[in-house]
């Protein structure tokens, strides 16, 4: 990652400076981990921080509301056309601010108030945004939900989740997840949608990247309607959502009614800049080298894990990420670990285990990914050093002389493998 100047800012406000100086240095010195980012190229950090944001832009392209939009139309198409060819997809909605109001969008352009969605668990893998009674979408759309059948291998209760489609007649079928490590059989999900006449959605927010580049199976494959997704994860851009669409140009209209201006104002242009550039890096075969990359990272940690005896969620993984049950099988909680792992510069985050016996803020688990440390360039064998450190550090986590050898040694290997500046 380049040394940026930031002159203006540190000229002008010196807290704010040194913050972001403070930022850079961190995500230098540390190993990311968090499954949920990654580093952008110099390229989509320029296209964020660019002059688009001084423009209002709402509407979409040739139909706005403001003058003035001969360069965001140009930007928003061509963001469009790479997104749609990211993802095999006939339409594509750019503007959602991230991956939580596209769902929003999405829910109120596919339903009326009252109507049902089936959606995964979120101790199970799934996410708030799928109808967590905490939220408010919670109030408006009535959410039921399937769990996998077997915590040990991931599989989902295909049949169980029939029942409950026969049982609740859901207007959407919801596939997706933010805490699970296993492909999903998009086929079986859309037989029993086809079965009850729902719509089926694929939330692919984490695995954006793994499906745009072929390493994970492309929920259009399968007749999907709807993908939602942020840009921000394995994609590899700047923080921000997206709505794909298949093929059918009604609910393609829906979504970019239930966009704007059913949810949101003015579109932020600097973000969809930065997004034309990311998919532009995505089309690359360079990403599709890092896609697969990503992948056998993991699978390398996984190794390290199950020969080390530490519980898996899912028996392992097939994408970016695991789930660990540290509690159960090192005796630190999610908490403690994601604290003491930070210690010695490993960024994670505590998470739920699947029918968590403890609590959401000092769970069992603990969720960690590879799509942040493939992309300083590293490989199996780093991948399988890091997993051996996290469970030195989990299994010492009171040792301050063995934790300050294991920052030093997370050091070096940063400094071995720096944040590149650009990839293609
Ligand atoms: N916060 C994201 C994640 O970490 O999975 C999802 O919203």
């Amino acid at each position: 990652m380049s040394k940026n100047e930031y002159n203006y800012i540190k000229k002008q406000d010196e807290e704010v400076y040194n913050a972001i100086v403070g930022e850079e240095e961190r995500e230098r010195v540390g190993i990311e981990l968090i499954p949920s980012e990654n580093y952008v190229s110099q390229a989509v950090l320029e296209a964020n921080g660019s002059v688009f944001t001084n423009k209002y832009a709402e509407g979409y392209p040739g139909r706005r509301y403001y003058g003035g939009q001969e360069f965001t139309d140009e930007i928003e198409r061509i963001a469009i056309e790479r997104a749609c060819r990211l993802f095999k997809a006939k339409y594509a909605n750019v503007q959602p601010l991230s991956g939580a109001p596209a769902n929003v969008a999405m829910y109120f352009a596919l339903m009326e108030p009252g109507d049902t969605v089936l959606g995964m668990d979120l101790s199970h893998g799934g996410h708030l945004t799928h109808g967590h009674p905490t939220t408010a979408i919670n109030k408006v759309f009535n959410f039921v939900r399937y769990k996998m059948k077997d915590a040990e291998t991931g599989e989902i209760d295909y049949e169980h989740l029939r029942q409950m489609a026969l049982e609740h007649k859901p207007k959407i079928i919801l596939a997706g997840f933010s805490a699970y490590s296993r492909e999903l059989d998009y086929a079986k999900f859309k037989a029993v949608a086809d079965e009850v006449g729902a719509y089926t959605v694929a939330d692919v927010a984490h695995i954006t990247g793994l499906i745009a580049a072929g390493v994970l199976k492309n929920p259009f494959d399968y007749g999907f309607d709807v993908m939602t997704m942020t840009t921000h994860k394995s994609l590899r851009g700047p923080r921000g959502g997206m709505i794909v669409v298949r093929e059918d140009k009604e609910i393609a209209k829906k979504i970019n009614k239930a966009v704007f201006p059913g949810m949101q104002g003015g579109p932020h242009m600097a973000s969809v800049a930065a997004k034309a550039v990311a998919f532009g890096e995505a089309l690359t075969p360079e990403f599709k080298e890092y896609a697969e990359q990503v992948v056998k990272n993991a699978k390398a940690m996984e190794e390290v894990f199950k020969r080390e005896g530490v519980r898996l969620l899912c028996g392992g993984t097939d994408n970016h990420l695991l789930l660990a049950d540290v509690f159960g099988s090192i005796g630190i909680t999610g908490q403690e670990a994601e604290t003491v792992l930070d210690e010695v510069g490993i960024t994670l985050n505590k998470n739920m285990i699947a029918d968590e016996p403890r609590t959401a803020l000092d769970p069992s688990g603990i969720r960690f990914g590879t799509p942040a440390m493939t992309t300083r360039g590293m490989k199996e064998t780093e991948a399988t050093r890091l997993a051996e450190l996290m469970i030195e550090t989990m299994r010492n986590k009171d040792d301050a002389d063995k934790k300050e050898a294991i920052k030093a040694e997370v050091r070096s290997m940063c400094e071995a493998f720096p944040i590149p500046d650009t990839f293609i």
